[in-house]
């Protein structure tokens, strides 16, 4: 592994210096610092502090790390979702935290004058510098797919990733295809890992992924020339061992067999359990059921009312339809000491998303209790509610859920 990034005579700056210098507030910082902290609690070094104050102080003694960022097949998610915080500051503030030498959809060049860039950031940062990658590469017919400057997208990516210090693919599609990968595959769409399997590369999948989670690896990789460790996807574990129904708030619904059947039902406008229109957070590992997106509350799939895709897992989204019912190899016993719903109709009560009801003692312990049970229960294919579809597909050739996320806790 490298050491820390060091200065080179194209002066980097420390993320102190050029905060700044550029006029970023202090509390602009301690806020980054903060929600870097609540995407990665535990297993990152650079957040391993107790309060902001204590973590912005690290950072601020961090070099910028360069960035050199490559688009392939993409939406263009990662990067917004990257730079869409609630606060336009924050957007601000995480291009000053980084030093981003070349984005396609960001920078104001174009055509020879970009790829001079790009090729002079390679030259300048050569083995020094963090690429992300953002897209997946088409393969298929030598890669005529996706050109950029006549060169195929294959190459542009042994070029750059190749005399990089570290390697990042942000989002499903660089991590393993995702999108462009779905059935009929026309491009032959791949993920990096597949192209460079000899080389260190981590995985951020999701579409798209919490963009913090991107900052926490290239701030530590940054500071210590250390990678977090990674699952058997390359994944960080800081970021994807826990799936998303070990902390779903609407996980007291699942336990007592309280489903949707159907959008805009009761149980819809009360916030029950999505499982049954489809949910995959069961065998989904992300964190977004306790990090949310753009710094709101709530703003993830399941909390706007929506199942879960699986978006994280290389063999459900884009592989399994996105209504289809899981069949899960864990089982919950629903506890007795659920209170009944009793919302009138159209409005959503706390206790009804279970919110309330982890707020309060007797309640939190028959959570605890019922989870422990989940976690105990292995291997029961029996599909929870009483009219839930049959016919599911199995997820075996998928990861096994029941166990790793379990032990983890
Ligand atoms: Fe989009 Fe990124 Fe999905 Fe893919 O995200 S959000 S299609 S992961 O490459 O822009
Ligand atoms: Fe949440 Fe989905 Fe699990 Fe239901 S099945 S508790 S909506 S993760
Ligand atoms: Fe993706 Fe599911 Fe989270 S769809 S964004 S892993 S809730």
């Amino acid at each position: 592994m490298l050491g820390p990034l060091v200065a080179s005579s194209r002066a980097l700056e420390t993320i102190d210096e050029r905060l700044m210098r550029c006029g970023v507030s202090r509390r602009s910082f301690l806020q980054f610092c903060s929600s870097l902290m609540v995407a990665a609690p535990f297993g990152l070094a650079i957040t391993d502090r107790t309060t902001p104050e204590a973590v912005a102080a690290e950072l601020g003694k961090v070099i910028r790390p360069p960035v050199i960022w490559l688009h392939f097949q993409d939406c263009t998610g990662c990067t917004e979702t990257l730079l869409r915080p609630s606060h336009p500051d924050l957007g601000d503030l995480i291009l000053n935290v980084i030093s981003l030498e070349y984005h396609e959809t960001l920078m104001a060049g174009s055509g020879r004058q970009a790829e001079e860039t790009l090729a002079q950031a390679v030259d300048l940062y050569s083995g020094r510098y963090v690429c992300v990658v953002e897209g997946s590469i088409p393969t298929k017919n030598r890669g005529v797919y996706m050109k950029l400057a006549g060169r195929p997208a294959m190459n542009v990516l042994a070029d750059v990733a190749g005399k990089a210090a570290a390697i990042i693919a942000i989002g499903s599609c660089a991590s393993w295809g995702g999108i462009p990968s779905a059935d009929p595959d026309p491009t032959g769409a791949v993920g990096v890992a597949d192209l460079m399997p000899s080389k260190t590369i981590v995985n951020l999948p999701g579409c798209p992924p919490n963009p913090y989670t991107l900052l926490g690896v290239v701030l530590q990789f940054a500071n210590s020339g250390t990678l977090p460790e990674l699952d058997d996807q390359r994944r960080p574990k800081f970021a994807y061992d826990r799936d998303i129904h070990e902390q779903c708030p609407r996980r007291a619904h699942f336990d007592a067999g309280r489903f949707v059947k159907q959008f805009g039902d009761q149980g819809h406008r009360e916030g029950w359990c999505l499982y049954e229109m489809g949910c995959k957070g069961p065998d989904t590992h992300a964190g977004c059921s306790t990090r949310h997106f753009n710094e709101i509350p709530d703003v993830w799939p399941i909390g706007i009312g929506a199942p879960c895709i699986g978006c994280t897992e290389k063999s459900i989204a884009f592989r399994v339809p996105m209504f289809k019912v899981i069949q899960i190899h864990t089982r919950a016993t629903p506890p007795e000491t659920y209170p009944p719903i009793t919302a009138p109709q159209g409005i959503v009560s706390p206790l009804a998303t279970g919110l309330a009801g982890l707020g309060a003692g007797a309640l939190l312990g028959a959570g605890y209790v019922a989870s422990r049970k989940f976690s105990t229960v292995q291997d029961d294919d029996s599909v929870p509610g009483s009219d839930a579809p049959t016919g599911s597909k199995s997820l075996d050739d998928g990861p096994d859920t029941s166990t790793s996320s379990k032990e983890s806790s």
